[in-house]
């Protein structure tokens, strides 16, 4: 332990803690609903943000203080170095799973020969620390949109090449996801949408993107990788029209290509929000398609038309997703990544460790209230109660397929009176919400 050696590994102290470093609410073997909070929640560390993430923005540069980054001499050193305080970092946290782009953890080379060699340095580091501390990985996947050969997309650039690059790309990444054991893989489509229709092949730049995750699952069979494909959905940026728009977008998507049985949704808060969206939403439309697989826990702004990527400290958000994630079931391959990064004036190394456990906090406060709430059935009961005249009667002609429009007219024009029509109670749930949120 040589990177924050000032601060111990963060224990739960409870809600009374003054203790920056210490969790109020995060008890990772207490058992909730059955199960540890910390198999609930599988939280993930993002290596973009938190080792790579420099504080850069429009306006201005880096401002992040990083003593590690300081001490090495080039950028391959520095790679080095990042694999040891992300470890270190996660062990201090009790994080037991991380995500990766390739070019997050090994800068590129100038061919991509030499590129692949020194990722797999670095992936032997990775190898090395996850056997040490049991760490997981919990997805990974290839950066197709940062280098400037995909300023017109990857698998949708107009340029075969480019194409072709991008599969290399994603075929190395798959196999150093599959060498460190991930339980997934997924495909946020970085540059795959477009600006303007005046240049754009709309038909052909989808049906191309489908054509290359065919290719991503064949290979995966042959390769035997059987970790889970996730599509994160994105409504916009850095394209105006991302193809992967929302989780309704995606699914129609797959279901048009046939890809629908290999891919699940990677789901991120701060894209639900620029999509218009609420979490919520987006958690639950993949949920009744069978196809919520992971999140990427962060928060936006709604006073902002961009992904902020902020650490998630909205309570209601965190009650809201984990009330959803509990009603699907919870994570099999999936988990909560923190796909988020400090603001830019929390510079210091331990704001790091703060904002994590700010938002391990969030999600584990939002799993505590949502098992009430699905412990004590407010909300299913009050469905159960909303839809009951589909129970018997007319409605189980309807639900069983028994009746049509004849039936239905006939049922209609025999009733004197059709039955009343009952107050939606909205107020009253988000009052007893907050009953339960508040206590
Ligand atoms: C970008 C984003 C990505 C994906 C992985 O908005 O969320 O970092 O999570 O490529
Ligand atoms: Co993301």
């Amino acid at each position: 332990m040589k990177y924050f050696k000032k601060i111990e590994p963060i224990k739960y102290e409870g809600s009374k803690s003054t203790n920056p470093f210490s969790f109020k609410y995060y008890n990772p073997n207490e058992i909730i609903l059955g199960k540890p909070m910390k198999e609930h929640l599988k939280f993930s560390m993002a290596y973009w943000h938190t080792l790579t993430g420099s504080g850069i923005d429009p306006f201005g540069s880096a401002t992040v203080e990083r003593s590690w980054d300081d001490n090495a001499e080039n950028e391959i050193d520095k790679a080095k170095v990042r694999v040891k305080v992300a470890f270190e970092l996660m062990e201090k946290l009790g994080i037991e799973y991380f995500c990766f782009h390739d070019r997050d953890i090994a800068p590129e080379q100038d061919t991509l020969e030499e590129t692949n060699r020194v990722l797999d340095e670095i992936v032997d580091i990775i190898e090395g620390e996850m056997k040490r501390t049991g760490i997981k990985l919990l997805w990974g996947t290839a950066n197709l949109f940062g280098n400037k050969r995909f300023v017109n997309g990857a698998s949708t650039s107009p340029n075969a090449d480019i194409f072709a690059f991008a599969a290399a790309q994603t075929k190395k990444a798959m196999e150093i996801t599959k060498r460190l054991g991930g339980s997934g893989y997924v495909f946020w489509g970085g540059r795959e949408g477009y600006e303007t229709l005046l240049n754009t092949d709309m038909k052909f730049e989808l049906d191309n993107f489908a054509r290359f995750l065919h290719m991503a699952v064949d290979y995966a069979k042959e390769i035997e990788f059987n970790g889970q494909f996730y599509i994160e959905p994105k409504p916009k940026e850095p394209t105006k029209h991302q193809y992967d728009f929302d989780s309704a977008t995606v699914i129609s998507f797959l279901r048009q290509y046939g890809l629908d049985k290999s891919f699940k949704l990677n789901i991120e808060t701060n894209h639900a929000t620029l999509a218009g969206h609420t979490m919520n939403h987006e958690l639950r439309l993949a949920a009744i398609n069978d196809m919520l697989g992971s999140v990427d826990a962060n928060q936006g702004d709604l006073l902002l038309g961009w992904d902020t990527d902020q650490f998630p400290t909205d309570i209601y958000g965190g009650v809201l997703a984990m009330y959803e994630i509990i009603r699907a079931g919870g994570f099999t391959t999936g988990g909560l990544n923190f796909d988020a990064k400090v603001r830019r004036p929390s510079f210091k190394e331990e704001d790091l460790l703060i904002a994590h456990i700010a938002g391990m906090d969030t999600y584990a406060a939002g799993l505590r209230i949502a098992a009430r709430l699905w412990e004590d059935k407010v909300l299913e009961d009050n469905l159960d109660h909303r839809y009951r005249s589909f129970n018997d009667g007319i409605g189980k002609k309807i639900v069983s397929n028994e009746v049509g429009f004849k039936q239905l007219e006939e049922y209609v024009l025999a009733k004197k009176e059709l039955n009343p029509n009952e107050p939606g109670k909205q107020e009253l749930l988000e009052a007893i919400l907050n009953q339960y949120i508040i206590g």
